[in-house]
This record gives C-alpha cells, sequence and structure tokens, in this order.
C-alpha cells in the first residue's frame, strides 16, 4: 500500500492506538493499513482482491463498478452453533445462547489470535453505526485481514475519516471488534481466494463490549458492525441505557395527503424482509398517491426522544440482501439499488461477465455457478444443482435505493408509530391482527414463530419460535429482553401499536391464500389507519381484526369468503399454539416477566 496510509494513525486517539498496537503484537500482521474510506484505497483494495482472485470485475458496461466474490464452501452463512456470548455469568446469556466461562474464552482467543496474521495485512476499520454525529449512532473499529471485510463494510457501514474524527472527539465509546479469517501466510505460501478456518469462533464480550471473530469471512460472521455489534453488543447498551436495538426494517407510509407514518417490522430471516420494506404499492394505491419509503431493511435503533416520542435509526448504510428469488418483478428496488456499485458473493457468474441466480429471470444457457463449476438448466434439471448458493448476497448501497426515504439519514431518526411481527407460518396465524395493548403485543411478539432459513442453515419446514425475530441476535437473556420491552412503556409518551401479519397462510390444499408483495400495502394501510386511531376493528379472542369493509380491495378480486377463510381463528390450532409458546416460557421461567403469564391465562380465558 502507498505512503497515504501512514504508519502512524490519523487519529490522535491514544487509546486507539495503543490497543492497535497490542493486538498487532498478537497478531503479527506483516503490514498495517488504517483504512481511509477513500475512493483511491477501494479501488486499491478491489483491483488487489482481483489480483489474489478473491473478487473478479463484473463487465463495466453491464454491471458498472460490481464485483463478484465466491466463498469456500464452508463458509456461506452464519454460525449460530459457533457463536458466543460471553457474559460474566450464565445466567445473563440465557438459555438461548450459547455461552462458555469469559476467561476460558479469552485464553482460548488468545491462542487463536497468536500470530493469526501472519504474511497478511491488518486493516484498522473504523465505521460509524448510524449518521456520523446522530445522538443514536454508535462507533466500532474492526481490525481484520480481510479486504473483503473492508470493501464489504464501506458499503454498509460509514467508515474511514470521518469516524476518526468522531474518535477524536472522544465522546462516545469506541466498540473494539477483532476479525481474522484465522489462516496466516507462512513465506512462499500461496494464498488462496477465500481464506478461513474449519475452526469458527463469533464471540461476544456484553460487559466489556467487546467483538472477536475467528475463522470465517463471510456475512454476519464478518462483517461486524451489522449482526454482532448493531444487535448483540447494541441490545446490552440499548437495556442498559433505555433504548432498543431491534432486528427490525424501517419504512414510511405515505398518504396522499404527503402525511408520512413511519413503522417498523420484524420478521426471521428469509420472510421477505428486504421486500417489504422497499414495497411497491398497487396500481391504484400509487394513483391515489400512496407512497412507501425505506429508511432500513434489517435493524432499527429506537430510541425515545426528549418528548418521549420512540424515534428510530437505520444503523447501516447499505443492504446485504438475500439475492435468489430478487427479481425485477418481486423487487424492482432491489434491482435498481443492486444495478452498480455492488459486491456479489456466491451467485452465479455468466458468460458476458454478469450474474445471475435462481428467481432473477430467465436462465443462462450456461453460466459458472457458485462453486466454480458449469451450471446449464440442463445440468440443474438432472443434478437439482444450484447455479447461486440460496444464501447468496449482494452488498449494496442503501442511497441507490429508489424509494430511499428523504429522511433516512436525519440525525433524530424517524417517529416510529406502529411495530409488525410477522413469520413464515402455514396455519394458524391469520393474516393480520392487531394486539389489544403495549404488554400484548409484546406477548405477540415473544411468542412469534416461523419455519427455519437458509441464513441460519437449518431444516426447511420446520417451526422455531424466534421472539421479536431475535433469537439469533439478543445479546442477552431472553426472558431480561421481554421485561425491557414491557419497560420501555414507562418511557415513551404514546406506546406505538403492536400488530401480527401472516403473508405464508396456505389453504387445505397447501396453496398460499395470500398473494403477497405489493399486494402486502392493503394491509399496511389498515396498520396506518389503526396506528393514526382511525381505523374500524373488531374484537376477537387474539386481538383486533379488521372487518373485510375495513380493507381496500379495489382490483383485486379478493372475495369476504377468501378473507373469512385467511383471518379464520382455528381455537384447536391455537391451544396447539399456546401449548408452543409454555415451551418456550419453561425455558425462561426464572426471568420470565409475570406480565407475559398473565397474557398467556388471559389469551387462554378467551380461546
Ligand atoms: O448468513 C449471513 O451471514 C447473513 S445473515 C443476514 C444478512 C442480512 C440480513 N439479515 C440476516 C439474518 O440472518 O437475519
Ligand atoms: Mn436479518
Amino acid at each position: 500500500m502507498k505512503k497515504r496510509n501512514p504508519s502512524k494513525p490519523l487519529s490522535n486517539n491514544q487509546h486507539l492506538l495503543k490497543w492497535v498496537e497490542k493486538m498487532v503484537e498478537l497478531c503479527r500482521p506483516a503490514a498495517v493499513h488504517w483504512v481511509d474510506g477513500s475512493e483511491e484505497e477501494r479501488d486499491e483494495l478491489y483491483a488487489l482482491m482481483v489480483k489474489t482472485g478473491t473478487m473478479t470485475k463484473l463487465n463495466e458496461k453491464l454491471w458498472p463498478g460490481c464485483y463478484y466474490a465466491r466463498s469456500d464452501a464452508s463458509d456461506v452463512a452464519r454460525v449460530e452453533e459457533r457463536t458466543f456470548i460471553c457474559s460474566l455469568s450464565k445466567e445473563n446469556a440465557g438459555p438461548t445462547n450459547n455461552w462458555v466461562e469469559p476467561g476460558e474464552m479469552r485464553k482460548k482467543l488468545k491462542t487463536l489470535f497468536h500470530g493469526c496474521m501472519v504474511g497478511r495485512t491488518m486493516y484498522v476499520l473504523p465505521y460509524s453505526m448510524g449518521p456520523i454525529g446522530s445522538p443514536i449512532s454508535q462507533i466500532g473499529v474492526e481490525l481484520t485481514d480481510s479486504p473483503y471485510v473492508v470493501t464489504n463494510m464501506r458499503i454498509m457501514a460509514r467508515i474511514g475519516m470521518p469516524v476518526y474524527a468522531e474518535i477524536d472527539k472522544g465522546e462516545k465509546m469506541v466498540v473494539p471488534c477483532m476479525h481474522t479469517v484465522g489462516m496466516p501466510l507462512e513465506p512462499g505460501q500461496p494464498d488462496v481466494p477465500w481464506p478461513c478456518n474449519k475452526e469458527k469462533y463469533i464471540v461476544h464480550f456484553p460487559e466489556t463490549r467487546e467483538i472477536w471473530s475467528y475463522g470465517s469471512g463471510y456475512g454476519g460472521n464478518a462483517l461486524l458492525g451489522k449482526k454482532c455489534f448493531a444487535l448483540r453488543i447494541a441490545s446490552n447498551m440499548a437495556r442498559d441505557e433505555g433504548w432498543m436495538a431491534e432486528h427490525m426494517l424501517i419504512l414510511g407510509v405515505e398518504d396522499p395527503n404527503g402525511q408520512k407514518t413511519y413503522v417498523a417490522a420484524a420478521f426471521p430471516s428469509a420472510c421477505g424482509k428486504t421486500n417489504f420494506a422497499m414495497l411497491i404499492p398497487p396500481a391504484n394505491f400509487k394513483k391515489k398517491g400512496w407512497k412507501v419509503w425505506t429508511v432500513g431493511d434489517d435493524i432499527a435503533w429506537i430510541k425515545p426522544d426528549a418528548n418521549g416520542q420512540l424515534r428510530a435509526i437505520n444503523p447501516e448504510y447499505g443492504f446485504f440482501g438475500v439475492a435468489p428469488g430478487t427479481s425485477t418483478k418481486t423487487n424492482p428496488n432491489a434491482m435498481a439499488a443492486l444495478a452498480k456499485n455492488t459486491i456479489f458473493t456466491n451467485v452465479a457468474l455468466t458468460k458476458d461477465g454478469g450474474v445471475w441466480w435462481e428467481g432473477m429471470g430467465e436462465a443462462p444457457a450456461e453460466c459458472t455457478d457458485w462453486q466454480g463449476n458449469k451450471w446449464t438448466p440442463e445440468i440443474a434439471e438432472a443434478s437439482g444443482a444450484k447455479a447461486a448458493h440460496p444464501n447468496s448476497r449482494f452488498t449494496a448501497p442503501a442511497s441507490q435505493c429508489p424509494t430511499i426515504d428523504p429522511a433516512w439519514e436525519n440525525p433524530e431518526g424517524v417517529p416510529i408509530s406502529a411495530f409488525i411481527f410477522g413469520g413464515r407460518r402455514a396455519t394458524t396465524m391469520p393474516l393480520i391482527y392487531q394486539a389489544f395493548n403495549w404488554t400484548s403485543g409484546v406477548y405477540v411478539g415473544a411468542t412469534m414463530g416461523s419455519e427455519m432459513t437458509a441464513a441460519a442453515a437449518g431444516t426447511v419446514g420446520k417451526v422455531r419460535r424466534d421472539p421479536m425475530a431475535m433469537l439469533p441476535f439478543c445479546g442477552y437473556h431472553m426472558g431480561d429482553y421481554f421485561r425491557h420491552w414491557i419497560s420501555m412503556q414507562r418511557r415513551v409518551s404514546e406506546m406505538p401499536r403492536i400488530f401480527h401479519v401472516n403473508w405464508f397462510r396456505r389453504d387445505a390444499n397447501g396453496k398460499f391464500m395470500w398473494p403477497g408483495f405489493g399486494e402486502n400495502m392493503r394491509v399496511l394501510k389498515w396498520i396506518v389507519d389503526r396506528a393514526r386511531g382511525h381505523g374500524a376493528a373488531k374484537e376477537t379472542a387474539i386481538g383486533w381484526m379488521p372487518h373485510y369493509e375495513d380493507i381496500d380491495w379495489t382490483d383485486i378480486g379478493f372475495t369476504r369468503a377468501q378473507f373469512e377463510e385467511i383471518q379464520a381463528i382455528d381455537r384447536k390450532a391455537w391451544r396447539a399454539e399456546v401449548i408452543g409458546h409454555e415451551e418456550l416460557f419453561l425455558d425462561l421461567h426464572d426471568h420470565l416477566p409475570q406480565e407475559l403469564l398473565h397474557e398467556r391465562q388471559l389469551l387462554i380465558s378467551r380461546l
């Protein structure tokens, strides 16, 4: 690297300098690169990775500024079983997290990190989660030996010089994040395009707000600002400081009068979260002047302001979206966002230097699949081979999304009027209902469940309870997390209304009952009406539900009978559902707030 990356840090923060020196001593890199975030630096990093085979530059005419990477076949998703919350006591981590005694884990990490960067460059990557200078934003510094991570983080977070300046101010704590692919390069040893280690550790120390990640170069394991910081560490900060770090998209609904209502929604991985965040209203809604704006697609940091209004920021700067299934039909906004300056990982490479994935559109006659093998539709038919890995990703700048909200970088955040929970449920859960009040809404979120996802590397089809979609991301005891949610009503002047949606209910023949995508706008409009206090509803055993007349059905032909079927409360199925809630509650019993037990009793008595 050129002289521009000085051997001394650009920041005068002595604490940062000392920590980097200590980590250099531990990891023994061949060089240290202080990331400045410039375009020149970005281009140098891409050029370096093209040379080592980590990245391929895509056809500039078709995919300007885009690069393509293929991971090692063993390093394709988050590794929940190798993710640890090493709080001082096992009890604080709770039964839903892996825990190892912190002293023992530190000893192990010290051994693993000793010399782990030999022959490689250590990048010092300062980043801000949230707009720089926002009172809701937080700062981290990731030390990594992966240039792939640096270029991805450059899209996913604000990085470089302005962040050093923030660190210099000394107003915010800095979360230290250590990352290595865990493959030192001895002299003369050739590098591989995607170095990683069979052994993986994704470790969080909540009390000291530290992250240590070993052995993986992929997504949530390695881009430490995302799941590790913005959810696992931030959930601890939020509990201690009276705010919320949530696995939620944020969108704004603009009505024909130009009035905007912002909602935040939690869905487990692979439930159409990115599509919902970028929803395009049906034609008749558009004609009337309804618009949906995107603030974020994955994570929300939500804080009460001085007036007790909950306000949210998207702490991220880009989208790390699942490629398969994304198309101009399903999500034209995502397709526009990823059309340039994007990194594609584990999709297929086409003959003309472009990318393709299942669900993007017509398959190419031939391409190279995510493992580097020849792929044709005929081969796929004979062997079932996928061109793109089901968890293949695009890393795209959020600013390129056509529906990005004009207020998405507002340092004060946007006001939140409603929370939406949802999952992928074939039965039991209606299309839409509203919780009776805040505490019953917390119960709805706490007990939500979904079928498993590729991102979690699990079996498809099995329902797992995923409270607030935070099961893999809550950095402390889930029972205490529920208590924190309940306690928020003491800090907020008017609570957002809470809703549950299920786009995935099936009929007796196994067919989806709801078309989804843009049609979800009809449900969203009712949610917004209710949140503003003027939509009608009827009381049911599980919550408030719209009458058929309360939803705008123009141009869709969804009949009253269909609506009644999709909204039906099958009491037998609901009794089984409540038993499922009991299983979760048993696991958490010693930290479970009494309020949730009461809610359960009330639900049972209504059923
Ligand atoms: O598998 C990974 O490393 C990515 S996981 C992910 C990425 C973007 C948004 N959400 C998720 C998730 O698993 O919730
Ligand atoms: Mn997510």
